[in-house]
């Protein structure tokens, strides 16, 4: 485990700009061309879309929007999109976000319910409102109006589990008693040319409350972007997580010196500092600076964040350093 050196950085930092980024480490050298990253084992899909998006002269927001669609889509992913296990009343509610690390700008959807696609319209808030976030019955008309067709999310098999979870007397429910079901795609990319993106995808806790809104779609928690720094992103127990401003805390930890890897460690730290509780907490998260550089870390080893790496058309699973 690589633990941050505080002084270190902060010496850095004094008397230089503060945007400057460390020296890579071996294992996370910089990369002259684009670079996906993104949480768990359907990351390997996404990124291998991103990349084919961006080769055929897409942008990096279509990448990584088309990166994400691919977990959205698969109904036998039952934590985002389309098969996505659902909440205490059998509703699927979908959360997402987008940042565009040029013009420092996200488009978000939080609750979102009958559209598969949620990150495609956080896209559009982005593109065609003056919004950032667009929640519940109003992200649903939006995404009507925007001509996505509303379809049933649940899958027979995300409906099974819910009636097994419901008939069971002694299930566990969110009023102040976590469950523990979750794996979001959280990505984060470059182009090779210092922009930036990151990108987060959800349907959040199973059996959640209605109307609970995760840190996925919240800009500096589930996902951040600046191009004169780099990007992040997290997964996990949101709740928790929220609470953090993980992702933006990350980027700021990087743009006053630290790598990737140190920045993500370094927030994982600060939650313990917080509440040495946290060291069972259910915590990951990803991070990438404009030079292509990544770090990734997890809490503990009970919650060990898998996660797939595209660089130089190689595409490959890692498994990240974990704190406790
Ligand atoms: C949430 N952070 O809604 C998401 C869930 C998640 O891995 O990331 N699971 O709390």
């Amino acid at each position: 485990m690589h633990t941050i050196n505080r002084r270190t950085f902060v010496k850095a930092v004094a008397g230089t700009a503060a945007l400057a980024v460390s020296e890579p480490r071996a294992a996370t050298a910089a990369s002259s061309g684009a670079v996906f990253l993104s949480t768990w084992v359907q990351g390997k899909a996404a990124n291998e879309r991103a990349a084919e998006v961006l080769k055929s002269g897409g942008t990096l927001l279509d990448a990584i929007e088309k990166g994400i669609n691919t977990a959205e889509d698969d109904p036998n992913i039952t934590s985002v999109g389309y098969g996505g296990l659902p909440n205490a009343e059998g509703e699927v509610e979908l959360d997402a976000a987008i940042m565009d690390g040029t013009r420092h700008r996200a488009g978000a959807v939080a609750s979102l319910r009958k559209f598969k696609n949620p990150i495609s319209v956080g896209r559009l808030v982005l593109e065609k409102t003056r919004h950032t976030t667009l929640a519940g019955d109003g992200a649903f008309r939006f995404a009507l109006q925007m001509g996505f067709r509303p379809q049933q999310l649940l899958t027979p098999e995300s409906l099974k589990k819910w009636l097994e979870w419901k008939a069971d007397p002694k299930h566990q429910t969110f009023w102040l008693n976590p469950t523990d079901n979750h794996d979001t795609i959280g990505m984060v990319g470059t182009d090779g040319k210092g922009h930036m993106v990151s990108g987060c995808s959800t349907s959040g806790l199973a059996w959640k409350i209605p109307g609970r809104v995760g840190d996925s779609p919240l800009v500096g928690c589930g996902v951040y972007a600046d191009d004169n720094v780099g990007a992040a992103s997290a997964t996990g127990d949101g709740d928790l997580m929220t609470n953090y401003c993980t992702s933006v805390s990350i980027v700021h930890t990087m743009a006053r010196g630290a790598s990737p890897q140190e920045a993500c460690e370094e927030l994982l730290q600060q939650m313990v500092k917080t509440d040495p509780a946290n060291r069972s907490a259910e915590a990951a998260v990803i991070a990438m600076n404009n030079r292509g550089e990544i770090g990734a870390a997890s809490m503990q080893k009970g919650f060990h964040l898998k996660y797939a790496l595209w660089r130089e058309g190689q595409s490959q699973f890692l498994e990240s350093v974990k704190l406790y």
